[in-house]
C-alpha cells in the first residue's frame, strides 16, 4: 500500500478524461507516441500523469525532482537521495530503484519504495510544470528541485539511449524530431521554459538547476540543493562524500549498474554513458547545432534563459 496516496485508481478521480482520443505520433520509426497538454508522451504515461495531476495530495515536507529526458535525472536522483536518505544506498541498488518517475510506476520492475513514502517524501516527475497536481503548486511549503541542460547535449544523450533501447536512428531524423519537439515530453524548450519561469517567479519554491553549473561548482550546488530542502550539509567533508557517492565514475562501475535493470526493457547502464558537457561537438555537424541555437533564442532568450 506504499504508493496509495501517490498515484491512486483512476476511478477515483473525478472527472476523468480519456486518452484513447489523443492526437498520436509516430517516434524513432519504432512506437507511438500520444499528445495531451501541449507535449508529447509515452501512450503508457498519459492516464498515470492524468490521475496523478487529478488526485495528488501535496504534503509541506514533499519534495518533487523534475526534469525533461536526459537532462540529469539519475545524478539528480542520487544526490536527493544521498541528502536526504542518510545510508548508501546507491552502493547496490540503481538510484532510479528507489526514487521512481511518478507517472512511469508502470513500467517499473519493482513497486514504488519507501523512499517516496517516507517523511520527508521524496518524489520524482518528468512532467511539465503545467500539468502538475495544484495541490503540489499550491502547497506553500511542498519544493520542487529541477534540472535542466544544454539542449544539444541532451539531444546526444537521448539519441544514443534510443539508439540502445528502441532501435538505432538516424542522427537528422534525431534532429527533426528534437526540433519539432515530437519526443517524450518534448517539446524540450517549453518543458524548461516552463519550470524557469516558475521559478523566477516563486524561487522559495523552485530551485532551478542546470547540469553544466552543477558539473562546474558541484560544492556549492550541493549545499544549496540541501539547504533549499532543508536539510543543510555540515561539513565540507560530508558534502565531499555526497560528491563521491553519486559520482558518475562510481556508479557507472558499480555492479548494479553494469548489470541491473530497474526498468522495463531498459537496463541500468543505459543511463551512465559518458556524463560530461558538450558531447555534442563529437556528432552535430555546424548546420544541426545553429538549428538547435536558434530555437534556443527563439524560445528563451526572451525570458532570460541561457542553456
Ligand atoms: P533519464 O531522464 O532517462 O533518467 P538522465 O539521467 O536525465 O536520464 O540522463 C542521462 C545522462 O546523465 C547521461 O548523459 P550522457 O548521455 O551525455 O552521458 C548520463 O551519462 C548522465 N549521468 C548519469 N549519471 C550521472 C552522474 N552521476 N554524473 C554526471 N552525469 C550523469
Amino acid at each position: 500500500m506504499e504508493n496509495s496516496n501517490l498515484i491512486t485508481s483512476s476511478s477515483q478521480s473525478e472527472k476523468h478524461e480519456e486518452d484513447d482520443e489523443l492526437p498520436k505520433a509516430r517516434f524513432w520509426d519504432a512506437m507511438d507516441i500520444t499528445y495531451w497538454e501541449g507535449f508529447w508522451f509515452d501512450p503508457g504515461l498519459v492516464k498515470p500523469a492524468m490521475t496523478f495531476r487529478s488526485t495528488f495530495t501535496a504534503r509541506n515536507d514533499d519534495v518533487l525532482l523534475a526534469s525533461t529526458m536526459k537532462t540529469g535525472t539519475t545524478w539528480l536522483k542520487s544526490l536527493a537521495l544521498c541528502i536526504l536518505r542518510n545510508d548508501d544506498v546507491l552502493a547496490t541498488d540503481n538510484p532510479h530503484f528507489h526514487l521512481p518517475t511518478v507517472e512511469g510506476v508502470a513500467y517499473s520492475t519493482k513497486p514504488l519504495l519507501a523512499a517516496a513514502t517516507a517523511a520527508p517524501r521524496l518524489l520524482h516527475t518528468h512532467l511539465p510544470y503545467s500539468v502538475l497536481p495544484d495541490s503540489l503548486k499550491t502547497s506553500p511549503a511542498a519544493k520542487i528541485v529541477y534540472i535542466a541542460r544544454n539542449p544539444k547535449d541532451t539531444l546526444i544523450s537521448m539519441w544514443h539511449f534510443f539508439n540502445s533501447i528502441l532501435r538505432p536512428f538516424p542522427l537528422e531524423a534525431a534532429v527533426d524530431c528534437f526540433c519539432s519537439g515530437v519526443h517524450h515530453y518534448g517539446p524540450f524548450f517549453d518543458h524548461v521554459a516552463e519550470y524557469w519561469i516558475e521559478s523566477r517567479n516563486r524561487p522559495e519554491k523552485i530551485l532551478f538547476l542546470k547540469y553544466e553549473e552543477l558539473k562546474n561548482d558541484p560544492k556549492s550546488l550541493v549545499s544549496k540543493i540541501a539547504e533549499f530542502v532543508g536539510k543543510p550539509i555540515g561539513s565540507e567533508d560530508e558534502v565531499e562524500k555526497i560528491l563521491w557517492k553519486c559520482s558518475f565514475e562510481r556508479l557507472k562501475n558499480l555492479e548494479v549498474n553494469k548489470n541491473g535493470s530497474v526498468l522495463v526493457n531498459v537496463p541500468n547502464k543505459s543511463f551512465f554513458r559518458k556524463g560530461e558537457v558538450g558531447d555534442w561537438k563529437n556528432y552535430l555537424t555546424p548546420e544541426m547545432a545553429e538549428r538547435i541555437d536558434q530555437l534556443s533564442r527563439d524560445r528563451h532568450e526572451a525570458i532570460g534563459l541561457f542553456l
